[in-house]
């Protein structure tokens, strides 16, 4: 397997799913900028849509969505619990958090890294993180995982789209849950190799 990442984006969680896992694997860095990878492809040859995560399957096939993704390196090493069994309802409830993130959070998070979006987009874009960012903090204020007890894959996402505040002015002061959960899961001995790995961590 390989996965197509950017450091410090959205593949930021599916590389450190990977590692969770503990599965073997590559990683191929690719330019937004220049939608190129590091061999020299060009990366909308591999994502019509240009963005990261891609994960290349053994076959040679690409899965894409980081929700998608995440599910199925879990899926693969089931010992590591980083997704709960299909078919239940706690796996729905582990969808509904990944949707969640990619949807109310990532994509305002989104917003704001575009330079195409006006100032009032920006701001309507900032009171509707906070309004969201809510939930995951009354979740959090009583449990150390989004599921519970294990450190699933939601949990790898949270911890990315969260450290994009700093740079983005999004204010997590009012939030000690989300910043207590940012700091436990930085400890975890993948999320520091996956940091390092992507250079946003000094050795
Ligand atoms: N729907 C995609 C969105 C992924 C996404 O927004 N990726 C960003 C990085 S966080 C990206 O590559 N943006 C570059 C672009 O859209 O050109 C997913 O859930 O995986």
């Amino acid at each position: 397997m390989k996965l197509f990442y950017t450091p410090g984006t959205g593949s930021l969680a599916p590389h450190i799913a990977l590692r969770e896992a503990g599965l073997d694997f590559q990683l191929e860095r690719v330019s937004l900028r220049t939608k190129t990878t590091e061999s020299g492809e060009d990366f909308h040859g591999i994502n019509p849509h240009g963005y990261v995560p891609v994960l290349q399957l053994d076959d040679g096939g690409h899965l894409t969505e980081g929700p998608a993704i995440l599910q199925f390196l879990a899926d693969l090493a089931p010992s590591r619990n980083l997704a709960p069994a299909n078919g239940t309802l706690e796996r729905y409830r582990l969808q509904e958090l990944l949707s969640f993130i990619a949807t109310e959070l990532h994509k305002n998070f989104a917003v704001l890294v575009d330079e195409a979006y006006p100032e009032e987009g920006k701001r309507m874009a900032h009171e509707r993180l906070a309004r969201r960012l809510r939930s995951m903090e009354a979740r959090l204020a009583s449990q150390p995982h989004l599921m519970g007890t294990d450190f699933t894959v939601a949990d790898a996402y949270l911890f990315t789209v969260l450290s994009w505040c700093a740079y983005l002015q999004v204010d997590l002061s009012p939030f000690p849950a989300l910043r207590s959960f940012q700091a436990r899961v930085m400890e975890r001995p993948q999320v520091q190799a996956t940091l390092k790995a992507e250079g946003l961590l000094k050795s």
